[in-house]
């Protein structure tokens, strides 16, 4: 497939990379973006060779938000019938392998709200954060108001969807929303060695790891608790989980075969 609104490409034939790629519009996301990245995102979860994704964007955004001028004379019956975000923005979702977001600049509305939607969130020095859809007459709609509070907590959920004012990388990163601030030009560096460690390890037990922590935002402890027993015990059915441990005892660095 060929793209118009991002740009692909892998390193070191293990990370697949995506980067958002409306430049003049802030990568602001439409349909036709969400519908390539989601395109994407499959055709690097399905390649064996990928162990981990990371999307993008530019140095200025990461993502500026929905395409507000694209949504500007929607109906409630062109987004209801339409099922406007859910047919093509949640591809993501369904994606077993890791996926970092890099993110640099604005990622504000939909953008921080794709974000939130990756497993973590590498930030540079200069990433603002916000929903500021409330200034739009609308609230966010990609998961913002469920993502947002479960990362930073309702008083500053409330706080960003309610005033729409942006938080930088520091305060981000201080209520939890990114896992690591780094200096801009630092950026890539930093998500690839993140991205390059996890294809190291066995895809099993990084795709197990993955589910079982997603599980404990879908369920209630308990349940999450056996949820991560029993794969925990399944992953004594593979072969990686040999090697890791035959490694370690016999002091040599492990060579995973995601089986
Ligand atoms: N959409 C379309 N174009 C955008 C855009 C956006 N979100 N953000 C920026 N642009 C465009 C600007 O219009 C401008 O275009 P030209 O005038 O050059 O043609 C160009 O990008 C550069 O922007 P600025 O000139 O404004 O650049 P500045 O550095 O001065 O300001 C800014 C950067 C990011 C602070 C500013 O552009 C801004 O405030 N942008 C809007 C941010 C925003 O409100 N984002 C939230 C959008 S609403 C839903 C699910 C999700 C959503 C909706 C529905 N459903 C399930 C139904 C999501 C909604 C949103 O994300």
């Amino acid at each position: 497939m060929t793209y118009q609104l991002i740009t692909v490409r892998t390193e070191a034939d293990k990370v697949g990379i995506i980067t958002l790629n409306r430049p003049k519009q802030l990568n602001a996301l439409n349909g036709d973006l969400m519908d390539e990245l989601g395109a994407a995102l499959k055709s690097f979860d399905a390649d064996e060779k990928i162990g981990c994704m990371v999307i993008t964007g530019s140095e200025k955004a990461f993502a500026a938000g929905a395409d507000i001028g694209a949504m500007a004379t929607y109906t409630f019956s062109d987004v209801y019938k339409g099922d406007y975000i859910t047919r093509n923005w949640e591809t993501i979702r369904s994606i077993r392998k890791p996926v970092i977001a890099a993110v640099s600049g604005f990622a504000l509305g939909g953008g921080c709200e794709l974000a939130m939607m990756c497993d973590f969130i590498i930030a540079a020095d200069n990433a603002r954060f916000g929903q500021p859809e409330i200034k739009l007459g609308i609230i966010p709609g990609a998961g913002g108001t469920q993502r947002l509070p479960r990362a930073v907590g309702k008083a500053k959920a409330m706080d960003l969807a309610l005033t729409g004012r942006m938080m930088d990388a520091t305060e981000a990163e201080r209520a939890g929303l990114v896992s690591r601030v780094v200096p801009l030009d630092k950026l890539m560096d930093e998500v690839l060695g993140a991205a390059l460690m996890i294809c190291d390890y066995g895809q099993p037990s990084v795709m197990a790891a993955k589910e079982s922590i997603n599980r404990a935002f879908e369920s209630g402890l308990s349940d999450g608790i056996m949820f991560e027993r029993r794969l925990f015990h399944a992953l004594f059915a593979t072969a990686d989980q040999k090697e890791g441990m035959d490694a370690f005892v016999n002091k040599r660095k492990a060579n995973f075969t995601n089986r």
